[in-house]
This record gives structure tokens, C-alpha cells and sequence, in this order.
């Protein structure tokens, strides 16, 4: 009964500091162990993280239509609609145009790369990024029941933003409707604290899995790469993610980070942008105090465009790939990694793993061997787990900017330190 009397942050750091202490164990006592292997890793822990992971992605596309219909209806104008949509994007694109700028600069200055001849013998088939231009025209719904089963994120977005606008100019229909998505809206979000408290074990099995078969030794031998990724985004997300939230909007950021922990312990454990967006818009409307009507639009749009995280990982990969080959970059290598990478990061969804197949398209386009990418892959979950928590992160701070200059950001919710914690 103990456990239970914890927070549910409590709780779930305790989750995984029990996996990780596990992971550690298995693989110090059961090295190379079938029975240990099949039936605990493969069995237990293999399963659980699959199916704690499951039942989060379950919710994401009835939670985003729902929200997102009951937030646009109650928007009233398409002007704010507007605003909040420009206001969102150009937040999002800068953040990431400034984290991989922070990347390249320090990959340039510290040259982790530099001297070191590693084997590319592993081989990285490049699955192909869509183009640009494919995303803008695939972000219109052909059918919207087939991209909800795919969970076609910006197709999901703009039927949402159609479908409640139509409901807000028709009358007392669309006041019906609308009340009825406000109640579907109540139920979702009950459910999504019910998942809340599986997650103490859904992170244990997955961070069980990944430490028992980590190879530490990859990440020593990487450990240049590995730092200068894992710093920057620790700097990215402690300096200017900050100082971008009080001087954009006077919001103390200290309390961002406190409210923002279950947020980025479930990135963090899920390595997804999009498993996240359930716990996001938890933390965005009940605890910093966000307006449905904005959380609903820009983190779900920010789970999908805005990779912060991803795009300091691929700035220090192509400069860390370009040293490790000997290839001087040019400046205009530079801007060109700079707007690739953040245009790449518009047309992916927030998946584990989806910042290797975006690295492809930058790497191709500053003429750098893809291949460079086979030299990083052994260290990449433990930096997707990491850049995927300042994903999230970025996502609810532009949130909170965006809301707090429509006025639609509850200020006494924000920095009541106990809102939204009654729910658990
Ligand atoms: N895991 C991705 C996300 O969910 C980020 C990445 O792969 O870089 O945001």
C-alpha cells in the first residue's frame, strides 16, 4: 500500500528504477541465458512494454479527432483559427531551425568525429522520407476513416479543423453535435487516466528490455557522438526552452518543468512523440492550464512537425558522419542540414526511430554517404528516448506561449502546483 500512496511520477521513476537495476542484473548474472532470454526479456518484459505502448497509441486518434473537433467548434472565427495556426508553426519551425543551429556549432567546435576510423561494415537501408510537396498534398484526407486506422496525423488534423468549423456555422445541429463531442471528450480523457496507472509497469518492462540487452560498449566507443547529442539537448531544453518561455510569455519556467515531468518520463520510456500526446494534453489542459480549444490543435500538431530533439541529434550526426569521412562542410552545407532537417521533421510522425530515416534524407541532400548512418545506429534508442522527452517538451512550451498570448491560458491553473494531480 505504500506504492500506492506515491504521486504517480513517484511511481513511475520507481518503475524505472526498478527496470533499469533489472536490465543491469540480467545481463550481469544471465548473460546469453535462453530460458532467461525467451521467457523474461523476450516473454515478460517484451510483451509488457508492447502492450503498455499499445494502449496508449490506442487513444491518440479518438482523443486528437475529439479534442480537436470540441477545440475548433468552440474557436467560433477561422481568424483565430488562423493566428493560432501561424503563430504555432512559425513557433515550431524556429525552435527547430535554433536546436539544430546549437547542434552544428557545437559538433563543429568540439569535432567528436575527428580521427576516429570506425568500421562502417553494417550496412542502413534508407527508407525514403516523402518529399515536401507530397506532404502538403497528403495532408488532405482522401478518406478520413482510413487515415484514422493508419493514424495519419495531419490528415486526422485537417478533417478535425473542417469537421468543427462545419459544426460551429450550423446551428442548433452543430450545437448538438457539439455537445455530444464535450462529453466523448470527458470520457476519452477519463480513460487516459485510467492508462495513467499502468505506466509504472509499462515503463518497467521497457527499460527491463533495454538495459538487459544494451551493448554499453557501443556507446563507449561512441561516447563523443553520444555526449555532445546528449548535451546539447539537455542544454536546448534547460536554457532555451526557458528563457524562450519568460520572454515570450512571462510564464515561470520552473513550473513548466515540474508539471511537464510525467510528459517527458512517458517520452522518454516510449521513444514516441505520438504515445505521448494523450499524457501531453493531460499536462497541457489540466495542469499548466491550457484552453482545450489550443492544446488540442497545436500538441498534436507539434507530436507530428515539431522535432527539436530529433533535429539536434541530426545536426551533430552530420557533422559527426563528415568528420568521421574526412568531408569538409561548407556554409551552405550548413543551411542546407538547417532546412532539410526542419522541413524533414514536418512529414514524420513522432515514432520511435523515425529520426534515423529522416538523417537519410539530410545526409543525401549535403551529398554525405548514408551509410554514415550504420556508424551511429548502436546508440541511437538511448538518444531517441532522450531527444523524444525534448520533442514533447518543446511541444507543450510553444503550447503554453501560443495560449497565453490568445488569452487562453488559465494563469492561476498554471502556477497551482497541485492541478490536475486530484484526477489520479
Ligand atoms: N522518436 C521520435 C519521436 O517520437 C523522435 C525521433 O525518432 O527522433 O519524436
Amino acid at each position: 500500500s505504500k506504492f500506492k500512496d506515491l504521486s504517480l511520477t513517484q511511481r513511475i521513476l520507481v518503475g524505472m528504477g526498478a527496470g533499469i537495476l533489472c536490465g543491469f542484473l540480467l545481463r550481469q548474472f544471465f548473460p546469453n541465458n535462453e530460458l532467461v532470454d525467451a521467457y523474461v526479456i523476450q516473454g515478460v518484459f517484451h510483451v509488457g512494454g508492447k502492450i503498455f505502448v499499445a494502449s496508449l497509441q490506442m487513444l491518440v486518434v479518438p482523443l486528437v479527432f475529439v479534442s480537436l473537433v470540441c477545440g475548433t467548434c468552440s474557436l467560433k472565427d477561422a481568424s483565430t483559427l488562423g493566428r493560432l495556426g501561424g503563430k504555432s508553426i512559425l513557433l515550431y519551425l524556429l525552435t527547430t531551425a535554433i536546436a539544430i543551429a546549437l547542434a552544428m556549432t557545437a559538433a563543429t567546435l568540439i569535432g567528436p568525429g575527428n580521427g576516429l576510423d570506425l568500421d562502417t561494415a553494417a550496412n542502413f537501408n534508407a527508407t525514403q522520407a516523402p518529399a515536401l510537396s507530397q506532404v502538403f498534398i497528403d495532408m488532405f484526407p482522401r478518406n478520413p476513416i482510413e487515415a484514422m486506422a493508419k493514424g495519419n496525423m495531419l490528415q486526422i488534423i485537417v478533417f478535425a479543423l473542417l469537421f468543427g468549423f462545419a459544426m460551429s456555422i450550423s446551428g442548433k445541429a452543430g450545437q448538438r453535435v457539439s455537445r455530444m463531442f464535450e462529453d466523448l471528450s470527458e470520457v476519452i480523457m477519463g480513460l487516459v487516466t485510467i492508462l495513467m496507472n499502468l505506466a509504472p509497469y509499462g515503463v518497467f518492462c521497457l527499460l527491463a528490455k533495454l538495459f538487459s540487452e544494451m551493448a554499453l560498449d557501443t556507446i563507449y566507443n561512441l561516447l563523443g557522438y553520444f555526449m555532445v547529442v546528449f548535451c546539447v539537448l539537455i542544454i536546448h531544453a534547460t536554457i532555451v526552452y526557458p528563457t524562450l518561455l519568460s520572454s515570450f510569455s512571462r510564464l515561470n519556467p520552473f513550473i513548466f518543468m515540474k508539471k511537464m515531468r510525467d510528459a517527458i518520463l512517458f517520452a522518454f520510456s516510449t521513444a514516441s512523440s505520438n504515445a505521448t500526446i494523450p499524457v501531453t494534453m493531460e499536462t497541457a489542459t489540466r495542469k499548466l492550464g491550457v484552453k482545450n480549444s489550443v492544446a488540442s490543435f497545436t500538441v498534436p500538431l507539434g507530436a507530428t512537425i515539431n522535432m527539436d530533439g530529433t533535429a539536434i541529434m541530426q545536426g551533430v550526426a552530420t557533422v559527426f558522419i563528415a568528420q568521421v569521412y574526412g568531408i569538409d562542410l561548407s556554409i551552405g552545407d550548413f543551411l542546407t542540414v538547417i532546412l532539410t532537417a526542419t522541413l524533414a521533421s514536418i512529414g514524420t510522425a513522432g515514432v520511435p526511430g523515425v529520426g534515423l530515416i529522416m538523417l537519410a534524407m539530410v545526409l543525401q541532400q549535403v551529398g554525405l554517404p548514408v551509410e554514415g548512418i550504420a556508424l551511429i545506429i548502436g546508440v541511437d534508442r538511448l538518444l531517441d528516448m532522450t531527444r523524444t522527452a525534448v520533442n514533447v517538451t518543446g511541444d507543450s512550451m510553444v503550447t503554453c506561449i501560443v495560449a497565453k498570448s490568445e488569452g487562453k491560458l488559465d494563469v492561476d491553473v498554471y502556477n497551482d502546483a497541485s492541478a490536475g494531480l486530484k484526477e489520479e
